[in-house]
């Protein structure tokens, strides 16, 4: 491919891989300015969750950045880097829920038990895509991933999160229904990239393919980082103080 007088590659104009590193950098990079911006304009006590709304959007932009021009680079998927984002960003996933039922009395222990299962859900995911991408053998280790994945659901919709929502409030409560809805729904688009993207497919069957791994994990990363900060945002925004009329 040729540079440009800036050496810049350009982006093929059929390149959607490309394409989508490059407008998920800017989507994350402004709705990192969009939650630094709000900070001020929230209540005192919502401050904390949309700083780390903003924390998410932001290290997800620097690893964008890098993975963007990775990509344009090599032309291959940047595993590595994408699991480095992950395993920042899911965690800081995981406080979001602990820091909005924290006033109903959740405990650091369910902060715990929420990012161990992501630690595993995402380690597994590693070694399956970076060290068996290429073997059969592959399904398994998302097999153990998808496990870890679907303990968190369990906990968000029936476990300690769902008990804690309840007595939160009705706007709290309303929040983690929502934020349910991203880790069920929106969460479950990444299981969809791996079983295109590795060799076992699901189960070993192959399924999906002609699917880029790398498109759907972009989309999937654009809906639930920005999406998630969009709704602690609207929480902020609902949970003020009532005015005296
Ligand atoms: C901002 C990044 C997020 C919310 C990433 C979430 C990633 C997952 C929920 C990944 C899940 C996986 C499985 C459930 C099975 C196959 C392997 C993974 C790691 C893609």
């Amino acid at each position: 491919m040729h540079q440009n007088l800036l050496g810049v590659l350009p982006i093929a104009t059929d390149n959607y891989v490309a394409f989508t590193f490059f407008v998920g950098t800017m989507a994350m990079m402004a709705a990192s300015v969009f939650f630094f911006f709000e900070l001020s304009n929230v209540e005192k006590k919502w401050r904390t969750s949309i700083l780390v709304s903003g924390l998410i959007t932001f290290i997800a932009a620097v690893h964008y950045y890098y993975m963007r021009g990775y990509n344009l680079d090599t032309g291959e998927s940047p595993i590595f880097f994408r699991y480095v984002d992950w395993i920042l960003t899911v965690p800081l996933m995981c406080v979001e829920f602990y820091l909005i039922t924290k006033k109903a009395g959740a405990k650091m222990g369910l902060l715990w038990k929420l990012i161990f299962a992501s630690v595993v859900m995402l380690v597994t995911g590693y070694i399956g895509e970076a060290v068996y991408g290429k073997e059969t053998q592959s399904w398994i280790w998302g097999l153990v991933s998808g496990i870890a994945y679907f303990y968190i659901v369990y906990l968000v919709w029936f476990g300690d999160v769902a008990k804690l929502a309840m007595n939160a409030g009705p706007a709290v409560t309303k929040a983690v229904k929502t934020l349910g809805w991203f880790v069920l729904v929106g969460w479950a688009i990444y299981p969809v990239g791996y079983i295109a993207g590795t060799a076992g497919g699901l189960f070993g069957f192959r399924v999906f393919e002609g699917l880029s791994m790398d498109i759907v994990y972009n989309i999937g990363d654009a809906v639930n980082k920005i999406g998630f900060g969009l709704v602690i945002y609207s929480l902020a925004q609902t949970d003020k103080p009532t005015a005296i009329a």
